[in-house]
Order: C-alpha cells, then structure tokens, then sequence
C-alpha cells in the first residue's frame, strides 16, 4: 500500500478498508501553501466542519474519506472517496445538503488549494490556558477612571452595534439619527455583540477569540479593556440575576472547546472549563464546541449549548470556585436559539438533528424535543401570539422553504386552552426557498420578517420576505433590499441579513452583505408601509452583518 503524505499508520488502522484500489498520496503542499490553505480554513470552513474536521453542521472532511483512492474506487460500504476535482466542484458551487459555493468568495488558485489542504491530516491549534488567557488581557481603562454618568447626549437605549465582519471593527449608529457614532477596532469578523445589564457597555466576541467591553458613558465610545478566549470563538454574555448584574462574563469558544469566566467590568480572566466529553449517544468526543450561551434573569445560571455532544449545561455562577454545573441531554449539534415570551424556557437548535431542544431553565431539565424541518436556524427567533393557536416561538430553516411555528406553554390564564398545542409546530409558513438564517418580529408589530440570505438565487438572496401576523396565510411580501438600496449592481451576490427592529418597534434594519470591496448597505424600512426609510451607505460599511439594538438586546425582544 502506498503511503505518503501525513497519515500516520497508527490513523489508518481505525479507517475503514478499501474494497479495491490504494490510497493515493495526499497532494504535494509547499510551506506557505498550507500556511495560506490554514487560514482560509480557519476564516471560512472550520465554522461548519470543526478544526478537526470531524463534522457538525457541515461534513466530516478527514482524510479518510476527501482522500481518493488512486484509481477512483470506492471504500467499504460504498463511500466514494473525493480527491481534488470533485473536491474543487463542491467548493465552487457548493452542494444541495447546504454548503454554499464558494466561486464568488475564492480565486480559482484558493480554491484548488483548499481541495488539496483538506486531504492532509488537520492542523491542530494549541490549547489555550487560564495563564495565555492573562497573558491577553489588557485593561485599557480601569473602572475607577471610567465616567461616573453618561458624558454624551446619544439616546443609548437606540443605539444599534453593527459587526463590520471582513473589517474586522463594529460600528455604533445612532438609531434616533441614523448617523454612525463611532467605528471601533475589534477580533475579526465580530460574531455577536451583547449588552451589559446596565446597558452601558457593549461586548463584543471576535472569530478570533478577542473579546472587547466598550464604554458608551465616555464623549465618544471607547474601548476599555479586551482579552482572548482561545483562536476560535462565537459566543459571550454577562450574568444577569438579581444582585449579580454584570458582575461576570462568560464566553464560549470553539477552539479550544470550552469556556471562560471574566470580571464584568475588567474582563480579568477567572476560570476556564473545558467541554470535552461524551455525545449523548455515549461516544467521546474531543472538539465540542461551545455555541449560545444566555444569561438566565430567574436563577444565578448561563445556559451553555454545546455543539457536538447535545448536552445543554445551566452552568451556576453563585460559587464560582465550587462551581455547580447540570448536564442536560438533548440532542447534537446545538447552535443557536431564544427564549419563549415568558423568559423561562430557551429554544435552540440541534440544527443538523433537525430539532429544537426546549430547556426549562426553572426546573432545570429539558421541556421538549421538538422535530422541525432540515436544519433550524432560529438566530434568536421571535416570539408572537398566533391568532388560533396562541403563543409561539418561531424559526427559520437552512434547509428547507419554510419557518415553523412552535406553540410555546404560558402561566397566564388567558392561554390555558392553548395547552394541548404546546411544543408542537403549529404551523410552517412557506417561504420562496431555503436558506433561512433570521426571523423577527416585534410586541409592537403586526409583521414577521424573514430573510434567505444562503439561497443560491440572486433574487431571493438579496430580499426579505415579510409575513402580515393577522393572516398567516397569505403569502409574504418580497423586499428585494438589494435594488432598494440604490447601489449599482455587483457581481457577487449582496446577501439580505438579519432584519433587526428599533426600540419603537417602528423601523427594520436590514444588511446588505456585499464582498469585501464593493459598497454595502444599512436599508431601513418603516415597518408600517414597508417603505425604505433610509440607506445608510459609507466607505466604513464594509461587509455588514449583525445588527443589536441596544435596548433589544437587553431586554430579549425578539
Ligand atoms: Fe453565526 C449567532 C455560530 C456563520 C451571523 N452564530 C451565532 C451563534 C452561534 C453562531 C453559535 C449564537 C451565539 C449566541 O447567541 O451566543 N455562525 C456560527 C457558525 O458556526 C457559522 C455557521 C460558521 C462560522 O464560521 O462562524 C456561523 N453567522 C455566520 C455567518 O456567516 C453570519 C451570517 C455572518 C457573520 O457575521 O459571520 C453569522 N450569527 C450571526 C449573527 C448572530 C449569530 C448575526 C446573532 C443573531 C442574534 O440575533 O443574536
């Protein structure tokens, strides 16, 4: 048997035998080749497949199986290996199992290198301990020289953290104004920005690991102190119980799998814990990556999901030196979700379970699991009062053309005959084609916004689909939020995402996520005529994604 390259013996014995044929050795790569190919990795693939490429929402991509065999033949059981060509076609034009092609992002030469880097075995990034974690840290501004009252006269309740992903900075727009206050350096391609329980400072979580705390009570925003969580992270929130306000942050990171607790105010590093374990089918596994963690405001609790092993952990902050932590089974690749209108349940998505896993944070313990269409991706999704089946949380789908409606139970009398509907879909609203990421609504409205962001068609890529709540089942109007925008067409496609409501519940901020180098946009609707309010369009609105009004985010109103 042939064997080059970097698969040691020791890997091949646990592979599956080729019924015929030999392992061809893995592409020839040059030191700055791979150096390249592990960046780009880290940018655009480990997200879905994981660092050790092992799978979640997106396949497994060790070399076992991208690897060909030398004369094309198939692997036990019929697996038909990949090798670079074919390798090549699924990156460019992406697959109907939900990659997204990847011809209008990467050169031709990028993307024959990533066929080729994903046939050697993975790079593994080192660990990350508390001591690296203090290393980080940087206090910029302690607390005692911070302003003791708000210094400027921004309303900042309305003001909306915009991640300006490929810039690798955030901007802070006046949402009374529409006018961008301050655009700050922070990690690259911020994922979230969440909100202390004062609302005085934003957080933000880099893919990167850098986490920043940014004070809006000086003049102008002002970054007080950052520190990096591990090489690969999506998730931060602050605690918010009674008599713990901001007291601590947690953040959840990918590589390495597990999370840290910070000062709230200083983010000096405290306390690391690692999510490595079993699935809840019983298999170890070495890279379970943390994905949402909320704040829980009726027990001193985080709710921490975690991504591969499906176990959802209320994680306790009241002691943290004997910390208290339960293990909630639900089901595997955890990802994103809300809470219901009443705040004490949290929805998320086991998204490549097509599942959404309901936790009871106030007896701890799961409520529900509840089977969806392929691949929920709810972002927070939105909560709503249905006209025949009461209240109801609600996602979108990567996967498929529709959002469901899940009855969600409630204390308030009014509700009770709803009962015998809860955790069930109650409905799908049909949507023009897959590729959901965010749904929303809010209390004040009468509409529910839905975006297609990851459709591989132009038209409905660049539009949001709006539904009327009083008649669910009239078709939803299409905003083509590209061509509204005013901006000249490009050639790549301008994704339509993440609709996010105002503080009055009166405005719609949609993204127009264009490439790196073309102009993108902030389109405000009036959520009333649906008519485009503003377009916000600046030389620094470079790839724009989420949007967290502050006041929202604070207060879960979604
Ligand atoms: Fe996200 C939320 C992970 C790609 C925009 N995204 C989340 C959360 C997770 C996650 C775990 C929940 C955080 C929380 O609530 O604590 N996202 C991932 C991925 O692993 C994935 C699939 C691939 C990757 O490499 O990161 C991914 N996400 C994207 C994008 O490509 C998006 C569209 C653009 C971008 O900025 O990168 C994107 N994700 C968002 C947004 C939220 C989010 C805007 C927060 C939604 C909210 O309303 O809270």
């Amino acid at each position: 048997m042939k064997l080059k390259g970097l698969m040691s013996a020791m890997a091949l014995a646990t592979l599956p035998l080729a019924t015929s044929g030999a392992f061809a050795a893995a592409p020839e790569m040059t030191a700055d080749e791979r150096a390249q190919a592990k960046q780009i990795y880290f940018e655009r693939c480990a997200g879905c497949h994981g660092v050790l490429r092992k799978g979640a929402t997106g396949k497994n991509l060790e070399p076992h199986w991208t690897k060909t065999l030398d004369d094309g033949t198939k692997m036990e059981g019929g697996t038909l290996q990949l090798g670079t060509d074919r390798l090549e076609r699924i990156i460019a034009y992406g697959t109907e199992g939900g990659m997204v092609n990847y011809d209008d992002i990467l050169t031709k030469e990028e993307i024959n290198l990533m066929a080729r880097y994903i046939q050697l075995e993975p790079d593994v990034p080192p660990e990350f301990s508390l001591k690296d974690m203090k290393d980080s840290w940087k206090l910029i501004v302690p607390v005692d020289q911070r302003p003791k009252k708000q210094l400027n006269k921004v309303n900042l309740q309305n003001v909306f953290a915009v991640t300006l992903r490929d810039a690798g900075k955030l901007a802070l727009i006046d949402g009374d104004t529409h006018k961008i206050w301050k655009v700050l350096d922070t990690g690259y391609a911020v994922h979230i920005s969440r909100l202390s329980a004062s609302g005085r400072y934003v957080y933000t979580v880099g893919r990167d690991g850098l986490t920043t705390i940014i004070d809006m009570w000086f003049e102008e925003p002002t970054t007080v102190a950052s520190v990096r969580l591990g090489s690969d992270a999506r998730s931060v929130d602050v605690s918010k119980f009674k008599g713990f306000e901001d007291k601590y942050l947690i953040g959840g990171t990918y590589w390495p799998p597990q999370y840290s607790i910070m000062d709230g105010e200083t983010l000096e590093p405290i306390k690391i814990v690692s999510t490595r374990g079993q699935t809840v089918d019983g298999d170890y596994h070495p890279e379970p990556r943390v994905a949402s963690i909320v704040a829980s405001t009726i027990k001193p609790e985080w709710v921490v999901n975690v991504k591969e092993t499906g176990q959802i952990l209320l994680v306790d902050y009241s002691d943290i030196k004997n910390l208290k932590s339960t293990a909630i089974e639900s089901a595997k690749f955890l990802h994103d979700g809300g809470w219901d209108a009443s705040g004490r349940y949290f929805l998320v998505a086991a998204n490549a379970s097509n599942k959404v896993a309901a936790v009871d944070t106030k007896t701890g313990k799961l409520a529900a699991l509840v089977d969806t269409a392929k691949i929920p991706h709810p972002g927070r999704g939105a909560n709503f009062v249905h006209p025949q089946f009461g209240p109801v949380w609600s996602t979108g789908h990567l996967g498929d053309a529709v959002v469901s409606l899940i009855s969600t139970p409630s204390e308030e009398a009014k509700y009770a005959k709803y009962k015998e509907h809860n955790w069930k879909v109650v409905q799908e609203l049909k949507m023009p084609g897959a590729g959901n990421l965010f749904v929303k609504t809010h209390p004040k409205s009468k509409n529910f916004w839905a975006d297609a962001p990851m459709n591989p068609e132009r038209e409905i890529a660049e539009s949001v689909y709006v539904f009327d709540m009083n008649d669910l089942n009239k078709e939803p109007k299409q905003l083509n939020v590209a061509k509204d925008s005013g901006l000249p067409e490009t050639t790549a496609i301008r994704r339509a995402v993440q609709p996010e409501y105002n503080i009055a519940g009166d405005e719609v901020w949609i993204s127009l996520w264009g490439g790196k180098t073309d102009q993108s946009a902030i389109v405000i609707y009036d959520d009333k005529t649906l008519k485009v309010k503003r377009v916000i369009t600046d030389p620094a609105i470079v790839t724009p994604t989420g949007k967290f009004n502050v006041f929202n985010t604070m207060h879960d109103v979604y």
